[in-house]
């Protein structure tokens, strides 16, 4: 399964990437305000690389359930710095998490090599600035908009539906000029979904691996942990990790994390079961 990136490709048939969220914003839902400042955010940036992620997701805009959408302007404001300080130092993949065109293409040309965009191609100028550039592509799944989509979704089988929305998606990327190899997909954890829906996203991501794309998901710290185990979000490490674990185990390429260092430990062992499990023969009888 290889996954194509601007000049990169990158092969994720045994490998999993840890995406390390790198939140430039006063309000994201787990960590708002801590690294608001480009210099906060670039510290915490190689932070993360240190730690081993091999892509970092830069983000200017909070999708926690109710937040409004942050100005095109505003965004670069507080992204474009970082972009432009990793994109010099080189080697690690840089992805952009946005949903406007106009960010995402000042991020290309600055160096990035990922469009994360939790819309999945919502902005109409959004595919020709992706495909122009070569770039990778999330697809991510959401009902809704940040602002309205925890009211109460219902699907009838979250796992089908997410599937479809996400093969049409795909379909239409590709209409568009994204070729196939260069798009991942993502289920979108906690977007428009209850925590059982959640649950049974990633319970069945078979049905998502089946559309024979790179399978990104994003539990860390998410909502459906914290109502497991009734904790609050600086508490969510270990669930986030058992999640994370499971996901990889059950086909996921990609895996978005805050906690780069203890995700990485977890994906390896994960991962390395995986690859048992496939090449296991059951003993003859
Ligand atoms: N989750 C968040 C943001 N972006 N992108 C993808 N592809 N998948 C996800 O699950 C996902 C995402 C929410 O996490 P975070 O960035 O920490 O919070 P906020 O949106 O409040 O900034």
């Amino acid at each position: 399964m290889l996954w194509r990136c601007r000049d990169r490709e990158i092969d994720l048939s045994h490998f999993t990437l840890v995406m390390g969220v790198v939140n430039v914003t006063p309000d994201s839902f787990s960590d708002g305000g801590r690294y608001a400042a480009p210099e906060a955010a670039l510290a915490h940036a190689r932070r993360l690389r240190a730690e081993g992620a091999d892509i970092l997701d830069l983000g200017g805009e909070s999708a926690r359930p109710g937040s409004q959408p942050v100005p095109a302007e505003e965004q670069w404001r507080r992204i474009g710095p970082v972009v432009e300080a990793l994109a010099r130092e080189g080697e690690v993949l840089i992805s952009v998490d946005t949903s406007s065109a106009s960010v995402a293409e000042r991020a290309l040309s600055a160096g990035a090599h990922v469009v994360n965009d939790i819309t999945a191609l919502g902005d109409p100028a959004m595919a020709a600035v992706v495909a122009s550039a070569g770039a990778g592509l999330v697809l991510m799944h959401m009902r809704g908009t940040p602002a309205d989509m925890q009211r109460d979704p219902r699907y009838t089988d979250a796992p089908a539906e997410v599937a479809t929305f996400l093969g049409d998606k795909l379909a239409a990327a590709s209409s568009a000029g994204i070729a196939r190899d260069r798009v991942a997909l993502d289920p979108g954890i906690g977007f428009g979904k209850t925590a059982r829906h959640s649950l049974e996203l990633l319970a069945r991501l078979e049905t998502l691996v089946a559309l024979g794309r790179p399978v990104l998901v994003g539990v860390s710290r998410k909502s459906f942990i914290g109502q497991i185990l009734d904790l609050p979000v600086d508490q969510r490490l270990e669930g986030s990790l058992a999640a994370a674990a499971v996901a990889v185990f059950l086909g996921a390429h990609i895996v978005r994390a805050h906690d780069v260092s203890a995700t990485v430990r977890a994906v390896r062992v994960a991962e390395a079961l995986r690859g048992a499990r496939l090449t296991t023969q059951p003993a003859q009888t």
